[in-house]
């Protein structure tokens, strides 16, 4: 914990900042009244008070209201003044202070730590709108945590941003690599951590350009156990860093890896990542849903690999990636906000989440499109609805720029799942995914379709088959798509979740006339016979193309046009 709330005061909080500190466990005590975080000294006045060893008990309600007054005492508001508040244990006589704290007009963000940590306390981060985190007894989870506080507020030049975030077990007497890609847009105010378990372990950390710093180079706290610190000097190389750690104890150990920089200059701004979560609180089985922003200013970044960690109580992590396709979970295709269900409970209780978001082998895109554009899907006029044109798409062929391989993780902050029944597989009571983006055209007499395929449990896996189903009238799809008529899809087998998916086929002969439209909406199944919710349903058109012109020099353009409108397709979104 020491670790993590020095690293806190000299790497991630933004300088110029007020910062007290207030200890409790039966008893508070104020250690800091607020201190203006300048340089060096500063932070050390204030990490020289970390607690070394915690006696039992803990009052919440007394560690507050010391924070309070620590507040009031520098002259300071209490209201709009943030509180991170940290603990391990229980107190039940908290809800006694909130009328206290609401009052006060603070944001209080809330750390638990461990599993014994209240099951209330979140209750004091909803209350004040601060975020929740939940982390192990490791350093890395708090590290995230705290790095993710600072990001609300103040100027973007200023946050830390985390390059690195790695727990490694490594083997006795055993090496281990790494790389972490610095862009362009970060290196100033550089620091590499690395805390260990048992015994110090050999480090080499090299910039691009060849320099090498050796485990000599890293200043170990005297106050600080199990932990050193390099700050690189000036800004740090643009291009891939390596590091090596070797393990000099003969036992396995827990090592972590942290790098975490600033914007480049007070100009530049960073590539920057946040992560979210659908809901703070879920009862089993409400899937929830995990949601990462990466952004350059206003400009969404994409083409990128972005992997969310969620970690329980016990440890348990499950990672998988996150998409922005449009499909599933994610709303829209191509804005940087990359999305995905989770659904892999394993027991009641806190859940942390925590995204990665990497670029690697020059595949980020920066999009010069904004998606900030709120969509009003209609109004009421004289009592009647009139809509708006649909929501307009995020455009594929928009201007789009390349920028660096860059490496971010951002914390989401933690939730809370209950009513998770006991073992078994949980995952099988979601059904497979609803298609959302079902496109329909003609290409000569028959129709091609294209979709993302959805997986056997929402976005996840393969499903078995899928069903679909054809009308010449939008409502026998609408209202009653078990009676319309089936397509033969006897060959199509589905693909793995999130990939593209295209499957033609040839409508009745004697049905087609020129300008038919049929509408055509799909199922995905998982066996023996869980379905998905109707897809949107697509439509497709069918324009022949009039005779030819016998004026050769025009006729060129002229087929050219009607080639154009030869197999128009439009997507309808019913939902
Ligand atoms: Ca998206």
């Amino acid at each position: 914990m020491n670790q993590a709330a020095e690293l806190y005061l000299i790497q991630i909080i933004e300088k110029g900042s007020l910062v007290g500190m207030v200890t409790f466990d039966s008893f508070a005590k104020i250690q800091n009244n607020l201190t203006k975080i300048i340089d060096e000294n500063t932070y050390q006045k204030i990490t020289a008070n970390l607690p070394q060893e915690a006696n039992g008990g803990t009052s919440i309600c007394g560690g507050l209201k010391a924070g309070f007054q620590a507040i009031s005492q520098s002259n300071q508001s209490t209201s709009g003044s943030e509180v991170i508040l940290l603990t391990d244990g229980e107190d039940n006589q908290m809800s006694l202070c909130f009328e206290e704290v609401k009052q006060s007009g603070a944001i209080i963000h809330t750390i638990a730590l461990g599993p014994s940590a209240d099951k209330e306390l979140e209750t004091l981060s909803n209350m004040t709108r601060g975020h929740r985190f939940y982390a192990h007894k490791d350093i890395n989870g708090l590290i995230d945590a705290f790095s993710r506080i600072s990001s609300r507020s103040g100027n973007i030049s200023q946050q830390a941003l985390q390059l690195e975030s790695k727990t490694l077990n490594i083997p006795g007497k055993k090496w281990i690599n790494g790389t972490v890609p610095v862009d362009s847009t970060v290196g100033n105010d550089t620091f590499f951590v690395v805390t260990w378990t048992i015994q110090k372990p050999e480090i080499i950390l090299q910039d691009p350009k060849g320099k090498k710093y050796t485990t000599s180079d890293f200043q170990e706290d005297k106050l600080n156990i199990r932990s050193v610190r390099l700050r690189i000097p000036g800004i740090a190389e643009t291009g891939t860093w390596t590091y090596s750690l070797r393990n000099n104890h003969t036992k396995s150990q827990l090592l972590t890896v942290t790098m975490t920089t600033r914007a480049r200059s007070p100009t530049t701004l960073p590539v920057i990542a946040t992560a979210h979560i659908s809901q703070n609180t879920a009862h089993y089985p409400s899937p929830m849903i995990v949601y990462a922003r990466v952004s350059q200013g206003f400009l969404p970044v994409l083409g990128i690999n972005v992997t969310a960690i969620i970690e329980n109580e016990d440890g348990h992590q499950v990672t998988f990636e996150l998409w922005d396709n449009g499909a599933g979970a994610d709303t829209v295709k191509n804005d940087g906000i990359y999305s995905r269900y989770f659904t892999d409970y394993h027991g009641n209780g806190r859940y942390s989440l925590k995204v990665h978001a990497q670029a690697r082998k020059n595949t980020a895109r920066l999009s010069q499109q904004q998606n900030k554009a709120l969509y009003i899907p209609g109004y009421a006029e004289n009592g009647k609805i009139i809509l708006n044109p649909p929501k307009p798409e995020v455009k594929e062929d928009v201007a789009e720029a390349q920028i660096d391989d860059f490496s971010r993780f951002a914390s989401g902050g933690s939730f809370t799942i209950s009513v998770v029944p006991p073992n078994g597989n949980h995952s099988q009571v979601f059904p497979p995914g609803k298609i959302v983006d079902l496109d329909a055209k003609f290409q000569g007499d028959r129709i091609q379709l294209s979709w993302t395929a959805p997986g056997e449990v929402l976005d996840k896996g393969r499903a078995d088959s899928y069903m679909i189903r054809i009308s010449k009238h939008v409502l026998d799809l609408q209202e009653n798509f078990d009676k319309a008529a089936l397509i033969n899809t006897s060959g199509l087998i589905p693909k793995e979740a999130g990939s593209v998916e295209n499957f033609e086929f040839k409508p009745e002969p004697s049905k087609i006339e020129n300008g038919t439209t049929f509408y055509i909406a799909i199922q995905a199944i998982r066996e023996p016979n869980v379905t998905s919710e109707v897809s949107n349903i697509a439509q497709a058109t069918n324009f022949i193309p009039p005779q030819e012109p016998s004026i050769p020099d025009l006729g060129t353009n002229i087929s050219a046009i009607s080639l154009a409108i030869f197999g128009l397709a439009v997507i309808v979104s019913i939902f």
